[in-house]
């Protein structure tokens, strides 16, 4: 039987260099030959792309907060067991850009949703799965969305508050200093290639390890 695959999430607000640096992960995973599927959050299967379409979509009726929550834990609960799991199962690893963490960050910290609340919901639709391990892509707000103003329309979440998205990062930060085995804090401030040599520095040793427990 395969060894289970490793479990990576990329987490960080917006603009930071998330999907730039899985990028780079996934240079590092082809080159040590190890199997990986790249994916997001929300969306990552035909149907819960569609979910993520519904959410990110601008519109004219206020998104009560609680429907966004459970929105995103919706399309985790179809991304999840029928695209991760399956995977991590045959031994692929798992590249996701953003997961649960999003949701404490953005419905809990930005939104306001009770923590225990989405905890709960957590529990209910992922049961003891986590990441193994995420890399938080960490930077000043006026940093990320200066990056991510480079795009065309902006999305429902896109125009929120500056005030907002420091709530975010501080949880974000909270989350990560309370938990440093899974966390690896990446300084996403600087240029692009000191944060993906940072990144490859943590990255590599564990393919390393995987690989050896392997043979
Ligand atoms: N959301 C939520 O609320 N709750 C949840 O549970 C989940 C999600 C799962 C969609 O996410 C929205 O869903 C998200 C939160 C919410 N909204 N927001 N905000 P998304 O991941 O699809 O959207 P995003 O965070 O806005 O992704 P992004 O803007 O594409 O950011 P990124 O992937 O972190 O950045 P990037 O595309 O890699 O880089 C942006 C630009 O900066 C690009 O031109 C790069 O070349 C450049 N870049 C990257 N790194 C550097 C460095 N180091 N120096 C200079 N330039 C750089």
């Amino acid at each position: 039987m395969s060894e289970r695959g490793l479990f990576i999430t990329f987490e960080g607000i917006e603009g930071v260099g998330k999907s730039t640096n899985m990028q780079t992960a996934a240079d590092l995973l082809g080159a040590e030959g190890i199997d990986f599927i790249v994916t997001r959050e929300p969306g990552g299967t035909p149907l819960a792309e569609e979910i993520r379409q519904l959410l990110l979509s601008p519109r004219e009726e206020p998104v009560h907060e609680l429907t966004e929550l459970l929105m995103m834990f919706a399309a985790r609960a179809q991304h999840l067991h029928t695209l991760i799991l399956p995977a991590l199962a045959r031994g692929v690893w798992v590249l996701c850009d953003r997961f649960t963490d999003a949701t404490y960050a953005y419905q809990g910290g930005g939104r306001g949703v009770s923590l225990d609340r989405i905890a709960e919901l957590e529990r209910f639709v992922q049961g003891e799965v986590r990441p193994d391990h995420t890399f938080f892509l960490d930077a000043p707000i006026e940093i990320g969305l200066r990056r991510a103003g480079r795009r065309g329309q902006p999305d429902r979440f896109e125009t929120e508050t500056h005030q907002f998205f420091e709530r975010v990062r501080d949880v974000y930060r909270q989350r990560a200093e309370a938990d440093p085995a899974r966390y690896h804090r990446v300084d996403a401030s600087g240029a692009l290639d000191t944060v993906q040599a940072a990144l490859r520095e943590i990255l590599h040793p564990l393919a390393r390890r995987w690989c050896g427990g392997r043979v």
